[in-house]
């Protein structure tokens, strides 16, 4: 299993999705925005790659979810045979260095130096990646450094390649299909949470999370899936609700037809989709609620 870790926003969910070569992992500018482990598959020949995509390590909040997501990102790196670190290329912060120590202890890394695109100058990175080197080096750190751009497919490409080399022979963990370990039930929270993030941008907090009420699948008349599905956003206030409903609703109009759309090519069906908005104030500090919201 390759786990792929690092700060939030630094583009592991987009990583995940082009080497699985599907959208599993939601993605968004907000920081925060992958909440479990997900574990994405690739078959390619005789090789299954099995990547684990992780929330982003915390450092400064010590509120209930976040103790949550970082236990998640522990159990992530405790069996793998292979660590993607990911950062963005020229900038590496005492949380990354931090990391860093936790991985060097026997764990094989590829640092991913991630959003290549958007450095203009090649030749301007030298210094960084030879400062990188020395760090890796100091550490005692099994250290690649490979330089990409998660959004640039012939780069993710190479990196699969680069990968085989360090997996172990053994029987394969999913079957050749397969490409996560999460149900469509669990994908559908998550296209609307990531629809909910990039159209309210960063006025909504982070804390927002959707609960699936219904998901019920009718019975087949027609050659077709037809999904039936009711989902709840959860809100901290008042404010927060008016934000997501929008000026005569036309806000989470949207986010339900964005959903929907993309829920309908991923499972290959017709989809019906109900959202609601309800505002339970502190959520995200009450360590029972973020359990009863799916969140161990
Ligand atoms: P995560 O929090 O580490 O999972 O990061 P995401 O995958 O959600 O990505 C955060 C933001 O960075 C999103 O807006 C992505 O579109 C963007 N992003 C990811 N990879 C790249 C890349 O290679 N180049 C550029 N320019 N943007 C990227
Ligand atoms: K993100
Ligand atoms: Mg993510």
């Amino acid at each position: 299993m390759i786990a792929i870790v690092g700060k939030p926003n630094v583009g592991k969910s987009t990583l995940l999705n082009a080497l699985v070569g599907q959208k599993i992992s939601i993605t968004s500018r907000k920081a925060q925005t992958t909440r479990h482990r997900i574990t994405g598959i690739r078959t390619v020949g005789p090789t299954q790659f099995v990547f684990a995509d992780t929330p982003g390590f915390q450092t400064r909040h010590g509120n209930a979810l976040n103790r949550s997501l970082n236990k998640t990102v522990q159990g992530a790196v405790g069996d793998v045979d292979l660590v993607l670190f990911v950062v963005e290329a020229g900038s590496f912060n005492q949380a990354d260095e931090q990391v860093l120590k936790l991985l060097a202890q026997g764990v094989p890394v590829l640092l991913i130096a991630n959003k290549l695109d958007t450095i203009k100058h090649r030749a301007e990175l030298a210094p960084w990646l030879q400062e990188m080197q020395h760090r890796f080096e100091r550490l005692g750190a099994k250290a690649e450094m490979v330089p990409l751009s998660a959004k640039n497919p012939k780069d993710v490409e190479r990196l699969l390649g680069l990968c085989e080399k360090y997996l172990p022979e053994q029987d394969w963990w999913y079957s050749e299909d397969e490409l996560t370990d999460r149900s469509e039930k669990f994908l559908a929270s998550e296209i609307v949470r990531e629809k909910l993030f990039r159209l309210t941008g960063d006025e909504l907090p982070y804390t927002s999370t959707v609960v699936i009420d219904k998901f019920e699948e009718e019975p087949g008349k027609t050659a077709s899936r037809f999904v039936k599905i009711a989902a709840t956003i959860i809100v901290e206030r008042d404010g927060h609700k008016a934000m997501v409903i929008g000026d005569k609703g036309e806000r989470l109009k949207r986010i339900g037809m964005e959903a929907r759309q993309e829920l309908e090519k991923l499972m290959d069906a017709k989809v019906f989709l109900e959202l609601w908005v309800k505002v339970r104030s502190g959520w995200a500090d009450d360590e029972a609620r973020v359990r009863s919201f799916g969140y161990e």
